[in-house]
C-alpha cells in the first residue's frame, strides 16, 4: 500500500493537508510532491471545499527540498554529469507554487514549526500565513549554494521590502514567527496553545465568505504588482463586471438590506 505522505482532512468546508514525513522535517521526496499535487488537485475540484489548510505533522512544518532523496543527490563521480538541480524545480516546486497560488479557495499556511527552504515559501505562496509562536522560517538556500526557489525571489521583497529579503536570502538565519509577523512576513504568530483553534477559527471565518470574490483578490492584487495604477484600476473596473453579474454579490447586497446574514456559494 502507498505510505501516506499527505494526510487529507475535512471539517464543515475546510479541507486539511498535513505533510506527513516528520521524521525528516516533512522535507519533499519526489513522492510526497505527487500526493500534495492530487490532494491539491482534489481540493480545487471538489465544490464542498471552500478553505484550504496546509500544515505538517510531528514537528516542523517543512524543511524543504529532502536532500537525502537518490532523485536530487548531487552526483559525486569526479567528472560525472551534474545533478539538474533546475529540472526538479521546474517539474515539482515551479507546479506546486503556480497550484497553490490559483487555487479557486484561499489557502492557509498552518505553520506548526520550522519552515526551512522550499517549506518557507511553500507556506509564503499561501494566502494567509498563522504561525505557532516557537515556529521559525529559513531561507536555508544559500547555506547550500542555491538561490531561493518556489517562489521566494519574487515573494520574499514584495512581502518585506528589497532589504529585508535580500538580509533573509543570502544569510539563511533563522527567523522566529514573532519576527516574521513584525516584518510583515506572515499575517500572523500565534501562541501554542491557541495555534490550532485559531486557525480553525480563522478556516470557518473563510468557509463563510464570498470564495469566488476571494479568489479573484488574490489574483487582483498579484496582477496588479505588474500592472501601472490606470491599468490596475481597469483590472479591478473588469473583475467587478464579472463578480457583480455573480450569485454572491445579489446574495450579500440582499443580506445587507434585509440585516440577516449571507449565504455564499460561488466557487
Ligand atoms: O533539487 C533541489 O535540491 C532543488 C530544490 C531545492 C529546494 C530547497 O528546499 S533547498 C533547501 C533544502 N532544505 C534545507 O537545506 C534545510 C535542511 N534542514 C535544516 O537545515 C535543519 O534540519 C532545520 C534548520 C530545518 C531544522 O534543524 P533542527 O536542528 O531542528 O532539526 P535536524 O536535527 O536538523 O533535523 C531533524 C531530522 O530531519 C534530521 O534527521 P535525523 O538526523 O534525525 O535522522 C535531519 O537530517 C532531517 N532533515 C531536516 N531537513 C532535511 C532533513 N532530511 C532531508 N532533507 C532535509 N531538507
Amino acid at each position: 500500500m502507498e505510505e501516506q505522505l499527505v494526510l487529507v482532512g475535512d471539517e464543515a468546508g475546510v479541507r486539511t493537508l498535513t505533510l506527513n514525513r516528520p521524521k525528516s522535517l516533512n522535507s519533499f521526496t519526489t513522492e510526497m510532491h505527487g500526493q500534495l499535487a492530487a490532494a491539491l488537485g482534489a481540493a480545487a475540484s471538489d465544490a464542498a471545499v471552500r478553505c484550504v489548510v496546509l500544515t505538517g505533522s510531528g514537528r516542523g512544518f517543512c524543511a524543504g527540498q529532502d536532500l537525502a532523496d537518490p532523485a536530487v543527490a548531487p552526483n559525486l563521480e569526479p567528472g560525472g554529469t551534474p545533478t539538474d538541480v533546475g529540472a526538479t524545480v521546474e517539474r515539482f516546486y515551479k507546479p506546486l507554487a503556480l497550484r497553490v497560488r490559483t487555487m479557486p479557495v484561499p489557502v492557509i499556511a498552518a505553520v506548526n514549526g520550522v519552515a526551512a527552504g522550499a517549506g518557507a515559501n511553500l507556506a509564503l505562496c499561501c494566502d494567509m500565513v498563522i504561525a505557532r509562536r516557537s515556529a521559525s522560517f529559513i531561507q536555508a538556500f544559500a547555506r547550500i549554494g542555491l538561490v531561493p526557489d518556489c517562489g521566494g525571489t519574487w515573494l520574499l521583497p514584495r512581502l518585506v521590502g528589497r532589504a529585508q529579503a535580500i538580509g533573509l536570502a543570502m544569510l539563511g538565519d533563522k527567523l522566529p514567527a514573532e519576527d516574521a509577523e513584525r516584518l510583515g512576513l506572515i499575517w500572523k504568530c500565534v501562541d501554542d496553545l491557541v495555534f490550532e483553534s485559531e486557525v480553525r477559527a480563522v478556516a470557518q471565518r473563510m468557509v463563510a465568505m464570498p470564495t469566488r470574490a476571494l479568489a479573484a483578490t488574490r489574483a487582483a492584487i498579484d496582477a496588479a504588482q505588474q500592472l501601472d495604477f490606470g491599468a490596475a484600476l481597469s483590472h479591478e473596473a473588469a473583475l467587478q463586471t464579472e463578480l457583480g453579474a455573480a450569485h454572491d454579490y445579489l446574495e450579500g447586497v440582499a443580506a445587507f438590506m434585509a440585516k440577516r446574514p449571507p449565504v455564499f456559494s460561488d466557487r
